[in-house]
């Protein structure tokens, strides 16, 4: 009997135990970041058991459909957006919230403030719902300045200020990928226990990978570095083999990918869109080793930010947002490869 592997079988390291020990290596610490990360987490799994049944809708009634008793059901992003929203607030633990759903950001009332913002993406990529491609929540904490006088410019802070990001992808596994700014680790969860538990501890992406990973439908509206570069995965004049191209066009799972096998993830700026598309918070989380050369714009806080948290940590990370909804080109995965 291979007792080591019987013992990490009985030994279960949940997010929670995971977070609650990262705690206290910090004696200062009153649990806040804690029973903020469990809300987040509350709302992952709601949307996660909505996903998982999104293929029903149309007899369910679900994603905007009709269900059986008549009634119209809300749309799972719209849906996933009024979870996080209510689960965030009455945590009790912050002040600001921006969503990549709404417009303005949320400014909690004083009688339940806490001090985090959260900056986040309820369910990404939900142009994917329909064909039950992987789609995933973003989010990053930052530290509000004042908590008695939140404003919207303490939302626009750089990367580096990050308290913590991560992404939830809901694909042939629930997989939550967490940094609280020392290092990256995974958890799945367990349907039956209703836990994500630690599953890909500290996370190192591969220092060069042999992927690259691009939407090549907007090649014509490429500048000239970046298709020299695409040409140069394709007819590599070194000798070295051609790179594998994937592209799931949902950008969790793109990154996901791009964290766990090396390589590179690019969206850059092209003659349509010269920000880009992604949003800056929906790339960022940190501590695997990665590079990425955000020039952060994504959609808005929302998309590149917390992803190179999870990421890396340098100059994607050092800029500064002018506005909560900012895009920006993004590259981002292995270091050699980025550079
Ligand atoms: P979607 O439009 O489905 O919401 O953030 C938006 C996003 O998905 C990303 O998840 C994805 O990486 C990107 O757009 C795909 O864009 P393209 O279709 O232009 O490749």
């Amino acid at each position: 009997m291979d007792h080591e592997a019987d013992a990490h079988r009985t030994d279960l390291m949940t997010i929670t135990r995971h977070v609650l020990n990262e705690q206290t290596k910090h004696p200062e610490s009153r649990g806040d970041l804690t029973i903020f990360l469990n809300h987040i987490v509350l709302g992952c799994k709601f949307v996660c058991s909505s996903v998982s049944k999104a293929g029903l809708a149309k007899l369910l009634g679900l994603s905007g459909e009709t269900n059986v008793q008549g009634e119209e059901q809300k749309k799972l992003d719209v849906l996933s957006n009024e979870v996080f929203v209510k689960a965030l607030i009455s945590s009790g633990r912050t002040c600001i919230l921006v969503s990549e759903e709404d417009e303005e950001a949320i400014f909690v009332d004083q009688s339940k403030r806490g001090r985090y913002i959260v900056v986040f993406d309820p369910l990404d990529g939900s142009s994917n719902i329909d064909c039950g491609v992987s789609i995933g929540t973003i989010f990053g904490i930052y530290l509000v300045k004042d908590k008695d006088n939140p404003m919207i410019d303490d939302v626009l802070q750089p990367g580096r200020n990050l308290l913590a990001a991560g992404y939830c992808m809901y694909g042939c596994s629930c997989t939550l990928v967490l940094s609280t700014g020392s290092g990256v680790n995974g958890f799945t969860l367990d349907p039956s226990l209703g836990e994500f538990i630690l599953t890909h501890p500290n996370i190192k992406v591969p220092k060069r990978g042999k992927i690259y990973s691009v939407n090549e439908g907007n090649a014509m509206n490429w500048d000239e570095p970046t298709t020299k570069f695409v040409e140069k995965c394709n007819f590599p004049a070194d000798g070295s083999p051609p790179r594998s191209l994937r592209y799931i066009g949902s950008v969790v799972a793109d990154v996901h990918r791009t964290l766990l096998y090396g390589g590179i993830f690019l969206y850059p700026a092209d003659k349509k869109s010269p920000n880009g598309k992604l949003r800056l918070p929906n790339v960022i989380p940190d501590g695997a080793g990665w590079r990425s050369s955000f020039h952060w714009k994504t959609k808005g806080i929302m998309t590149c930010l917390p992803q190179s948290f999870s990421i890396e940590k340098t100059r994607a990370l050092d800029l500064v947002p002018g506005k909560i909804h900012e895009r920006s080109p993004v590259f981002l995965g292995s270091y050699d490869d980025v550079e």
